[in-house]
């Protein structure tokens, strides 16, 4: 097989389709496109009468009345029924499934535990006293600041269990960012740990919760799991061992019914402005859903052993490691650490020992395993894998190639699946038995999605492969609800641009198939001489190059062209920075795409800024593109805050 040449034409034409083969689609839940079709077209004809139908599936503790209310920009979904997350995640799987695996877990320095719906079940049942116990009641917040252990899905479910609200933030944030939470979320309770292990370091968990508190006044309460064996200091009536309440707890704990729209979570993300927004989900309707897409995305059937990388602090992790998953049956595995820890094996290394069947991981890290090298995951059996899923950002299509061939081997579809904190589930991919896949297209709308491409009028764009801004024209089960604490920014982000209408904040292209292509933030969509372009698409130009590792192009702006093209470039090993190289990667890209995609500059650096979840953070480098002295912005999400000093001073 030739790679390389698959690579650049790809990127050249990206024409390249790949069908699942027939061997897929023999077992595949839905394997033809007429079924897809026919569901798809019930979905928006009659979404009441299909959203009904699987919630039909659900333990409900009162049935609802109805399947939607929609009051522009609110949507209630299954009005007046009562049910419970936990009960049709743990509770309803006992009878036959209490020994099946839930949680596989395994964590960084190797250690490993199994945990079956029937250890799950009760871990959950005695939290969720636990936290009763600590005077948490239905509606109370709690936020959860734990590394990828157990229990923090154990602290989620509890939560969901007796009403409470989870706000889980990401163990790789800071001490000031958990506080910004944890005041905005004004939580009853904190769940954290004496540390996490990374790269074979201990995070200071319980030191960073410690700083937060000092700055915040609501939480009563500190549940501390012990999990790195370090000393931490606990102040007596605050802070609590998560093992000794623990050891106390009664295992029975009854879900609790609660209103179909009973909020769930809040999740912080950040926004186009310096606050992050606290998304939040209800109930039933992020059920609904989640269960649903993981059921038909990720094709799960009893037997697959699923590995999402994503952390529980994100999304995905919410999502797709732990509700969408338990909700179906399935068995989720967690893992604690980074993936070049104790070597670049690692993820292959966790294949290979647990038959993993399903991977769900993020063009970032793909592009990360290409610059590690084929060798690592040739030096382990992959053979168990038979679906492979994408998801955060736009993959390139070398990077999907590199997926497709090196670790798939050609056998495995890929879902490239397009969604937001805000959508709450995946809302654009190919389904895998169905769909031909097209590399760099996320595919088609899920069911009871309907999305468009408007112009800025919002006129609907009807040419094929023209950009536009990627629009959602009604609700769907599992959407945000509200921005915590600011109905007014959740009706001005979402809603007032496109009134009636969800307005992602990204562009996107359709082509004459009825795939979209998403290009990226709005914000990250250039516009030179006149003409759209995706950064990404130019990133995809520049990593198609085998010298280059990364590429993060940014707009800057340009007195006659509109915007002019800088371009981040991070080298393999064995390249190193010349005048040269620079000449040869903008031709390069002209020869990808064309003339009006040259880059101005190309800047040459060892690493890019990104955030803890590993985006780009873009913003950031079209102010260093412009060349602002100071960084303006929230920044709380950077992981390296060196990366930006080091860029600026080569200015
Ligand atoms: C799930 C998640 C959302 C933003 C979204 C878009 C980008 C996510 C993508 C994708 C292209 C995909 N994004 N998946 N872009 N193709 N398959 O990542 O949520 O962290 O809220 O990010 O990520 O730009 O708007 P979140």
């Amino acid at each position: 097989m030739d790679q390389s040449a698959d690579r650049i034409e790809a990127v050249l034409k990206e024409e390249r389709v790949f069908y699942p083969s027939e061997d897929f689609k023999r077992s595949a839940l839905l394997a033809k496109p007429e079924e897809y079709q026919a569901l798809y077209e019930e979905s928006l004809r009659d979404p009441e009468g299909f959203w009904g139908r699987f919630a039909g599936e659900f333990h409900w503790f009162e049935p609802w009345k109805k399947v939607l209310e929609w009051n522009v920009p609110y949507a209630k979904w299954f009005v007046g029924g009562k049910t419970n997350l936990t009960y049709n995640a743990l509770d309803r799987h006992l009878a036959s499934r209490r020994n099946k695996a839930a949680i596989v877990f395994e964590g960084e320095p190797g250690d490993s535990r199994v945990l079956t719906y029937h250890d799950l079940h009760r871990e959950v049942s005695k939290f969720a006293n636990v936290l009763k116990g600590l005077g948490v009641n239905k509606g109370d917040r709690v936020t959860i600041y734990l590394p990828m252990i157990p229990e923090a899905a154990i602290a989620m479910l509890a939560c969901a269990r007796i009403g409470a609200i989870h706000s889980v933030v990401f163990g790789g944030f800071s001490a000031s960012a958990l506080a910004e939470r944890i005041n905005d979320a004004q939580s009853a309770v904190l769940v954290t740990a004496d540390g996490g292990w990374r790269r074979g370091s201990v995070v200071p968990l319980k030191a960073n919760a410690d700083e937060a508190l000092a700055s915040t006044e609501s939480v009563r309460h500190v549940v501390v799991v012990r999990r790195v064996g370090q000393e931490v200091p606990m102040l007596p009536g605050r802070d609590h061992w998560y093992h000794e309440l623990m050891a106390s707890a009664s295992d029975r704990c009854e879900a609790e019914p609660l209103d179909s729209e009973h909020p769930l979570f809040i999740l912080y993300t950040s926004g186009s402005t310096g606050k992050p927004k606290g998304v939040m989900h209800t109930t039933a309707g992020y059920m609904a859903y989640v269960a649903l897409t993981a059921r038909y995305v990720f094709d799960l059937k009893e037997t697959d052993t699923y590995f999402c990388t994503a952390d529980v602090g994100w999304v995905t992790g919410h999502s797709y490691v732990v509700y969408g998953l338990l909700l179906n049956g399935a068995t989720t595995l967690m893992y604690e650490g980074a993936p070049n820890w104790p070597d670049e094996g690692r993820i292959w290394n966790i294949i290979d020992k647990y038959g993993v069947s399903i991977l769900y991981t993020a063009p970032t890290a793909i592009r990360a395993f290409m610059k590690w090298g084929e060798q690592w995951p040739l030096k382990y059996r992959l053979s168990s894998l038979r679906l492979l899923g994408s998801v955060g950002e736009p993959i390139n299509p070398e990077a999907w190639l590199w997926y497709y061939h090196v670790i798939g081997k050609g056998r495995c579809p890929i879902v490239d699946t397009w969604w937001q904190t805000e959508t709450g589930g995946i809302m654009i991919t190919t389904l895998p038995g169905v769909h031909p896949m097209k590399p760099g297209h996320a595919g088609k709308p899920f069911f009871g999605v309907e999305p468009d491409i408007v112009d800025t009028s919002g006129k609907t764009i009807t040419g094929a492969d023209e950009g536009g801004h990627l629009i959602i024209k009604r609700p769907w089960p599992s959407m945000l609800r509200t921005v915590w604490g600011d109905p007014e920014r959740y009706e001005r982000q979402y809603w007032s641009q496109y009134p009636g209408n969800y307005f992602t904040g990204d562009g996107a292209r359709r082509d004459s198939d009825g795939y979209y292509l998403i290009m990226g933030r709005v914000d990250d969509v250039l516009n030179v001489s006149g003409h759209r372009l995706g950064t990404m698409e130019v990133e995809s130009a520049l990593v198609s190059h085998p010298a280059v590792a990364e590429a993060a192009v940014v707009g800057r702006p340009d007195p006659i062209k509109g915007e002019g093209i800088v371009a981040f470039v991070t080298l393999k090993a064995g390249y190193t920075p010349s005048d040269a190289l620079s000449a040869e990667l903008k031709a390069h890209v002209v020869k990808a795409i064309g003339a009006i995609a040259r880059p101005d500059e190309i800047r040459f650096t060892e690493a890019m800024p990104k955030t803890r979840s590993g985006k780009i953070m873009r913003r950031l480098l079209r102010q260093i593109a412009a060349g602002e002295s100071e960084i303006k912005g929230d920044t709380s999400t950077l992981e390296d805050r060196s990366v930006v000093e080091r860029l600026k001073a080569a200015q």
